[in-house]
Formats: C-alpha cells, structure tokens, sequence
C-alpha cells in the first residue's frame, strides 16, 4: 500500500517545512540557509517510507509584501495536478502569535480549492516552544479564524510544537543551549507524528478533495482576486496588473474567454 499522502498548507514562513521534515525524520539541522523564502516553488514532494508529503509554498503567493499573481497561479497550477490522487489529511499551519490577513487568504483559498478536505484538517501551532499554554489562552480566538471556513474545531485537532534553535553556535553556551533546543524538536517531532498517525488511522482512504469549483480556472482566479483585495483593498487593486499577471502565467489549461469572464465578476 503507498503511503498516506499528506497536503501541508499555511502563510508563507509559518514552518510548513520544518514540519515536513519532522514528519518524515528528516535530520533537522539548526542551520536553515538552504531555504530561501525569496525563492519560489510550486510544492516539494518529501517522502519517506511512513508517508508522503507535499509541502506547499504559501498558498497566498505573496512574499515581502508583492504580490506575484502569475506566481500563485503557477504555484496553484502545479499544486492541483499533484493533488488528482487526493489526501488523508491535511495539516494547516499557523505560528503561535497574532494571525494576519495573509493567514485568512491562505485559509480561504484552501477551504475553497480543497473544499474535500475541510473535515480532514488539523492545525498546527508553530513557535511554541516558550508558550506551551497558547492554544489553552487562544482557543476562543482559533475557533473566531477556522469556524467560518472549516466549522467548529475540538481541540483534539490542534497540536502545539516548538521547534527553537540557535542559528549560530559560537560559544560553549550555545551549544549546551542547542542540545536542550535539539531535544524540544525531538519531543514536538514525535507528538507530531503521533498526532498525524492518529488522523490517518481514521482516515485510510485518500478523499477526492479538490472542490468541483477548483477545476474551474474561472473559479480559482476568482478566489485569488478576491483574496487579493481582501489584503490589499479595493483602491489599490488594479485590474490592468492582474489582466497581465495572469496572461504573464502562461498556463495551458487556462483559457482566456474563462479569464475575462471571472475578470468581469
Ligand atoms: N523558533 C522556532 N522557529 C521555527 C519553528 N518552526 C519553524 N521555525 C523557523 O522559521 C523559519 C521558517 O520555517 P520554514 O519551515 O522554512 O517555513 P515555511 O512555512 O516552509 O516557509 P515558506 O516555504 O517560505 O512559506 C525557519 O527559520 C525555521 O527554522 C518553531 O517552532 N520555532
Ligand atoms: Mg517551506
């Protein structure tokens, strides 16, 4: 039997690949310089012999405050042609603290493409490690951002993780410091694939998660203008740009006559 596949979404740099990596025992290093947020990619494939999973690039598609629309819809583009053979669960991930309006995009776009995997969803909170009673002091506000998207949450479908480090390890105590932090990531590392095991044992079959909606180009691009304007406001939204933005994407299955018609709405 393959592997259960698991989809992980969220913001951009919120820890969608520290997560992967833990997921998957990756060796999780305190150096982070092979990753470079500037860069983009559609999603990155980790497999290991327990699952698979896609670690997806901010599904907002928005990095430093500019906004690529070509590059979300490449991103998207690529995403749902991996996404035909469906998922046992998905993992949205958020960093404990306050949530932006590109957390919000990222949940309403995947609640809309993925609308199959809303009852499959977990969260997890990222940046934990100081704060082990976050989710206990911010559950009233968890539920105020999920509900309206993916209902009413229990609290056995969130974890809390805390994977710290020291960027650079000089001193004698840095490096006594780095052991306790490589310990923290250990323990979050195992909670998180109990947790997912969990899901996945109630979960055996890959659900059929794409929306009908989000095989439709029209749709999608809807969704991201929409989005778009939620973060930016309808003054600064400029239609020429996005036009060029998605004419700039050169997407075979996206034809233009769909184009102009969500243009339109
Ligand atoms: N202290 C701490 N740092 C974390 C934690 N999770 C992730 N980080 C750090 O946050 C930064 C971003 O993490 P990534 O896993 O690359 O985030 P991402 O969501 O994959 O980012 P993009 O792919 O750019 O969207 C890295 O420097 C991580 O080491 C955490 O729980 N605690
Ligand atoms: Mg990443």
């Amino acid at each position: 039997m393959a592997p259960p596949r698991i989809l992980i979404v969220g913001k951009m740099g919120v820890g969608k690949t520290t997560v992967s990596e833990a997921l998957i025992e990756a060796p999780m290093t305190a150096d982070d310089s092979c990753r470079d947020a500037k860069k983009p990619y559609e999603y990155i494939v980790h497999r290991s012999s327990a699952w698979t999973i896609i670690d997806t690039s901010g599904l907002d598609g928005i990095s430093n405050n500019e906004v690529s629309i070509s590059q979300a819809l490449r991103n998207l583009h690529g995403l749902l042609q991996e996404s035909m053979g469906g998922y046992h669960a998905a993992l949205f991930v958020i960093r404990a603290g306050r949530f932006d309006l590109s957390d919000t995009a990222a949940l309403q776009i995947f609640a809309s493409v993925f609308a199959g995997l809303r009852d499959r969803t977990q969260v997890v909170i990222t940046r934990c490690e100081n704060d082990e009673d976050w989710l206990e002091e911010n559950h009233g506000f968890c539920q105020k951002f999920f509900s309206p998207q993916l209902g009413v949450l229990p609290r056995e479908r969130f974890v809390c993780v805390g994977f710290p480090y020291i960027k650079h390890v000089k001193t004698d105590r840095d490096r006594a410091q780095e052991t306790i932090f490589a310990h923290e990531r250990a323990e979050s590392a195992d909670r998180l694939r109990a947790f997912v095991a969990g899901i996945v044992s109630r979960n055996a079959e890959p659900t059929n998660c794409l929306s009908s909606a989000s095989l439709k180009p029209a749709a999608l691009l809807h969704q991201l203008k929409m989005m778009l304007i939620q973060i930016h406001g309808l003054d600064k939204f400029d239609r020429k740009a996005f036009a060029a933005g998605v004419r700039g994407a050169h997407l075979p299955d996206f034809d233009d006559a769909a184009i102009q018609h969500a243009l339109k709405g």
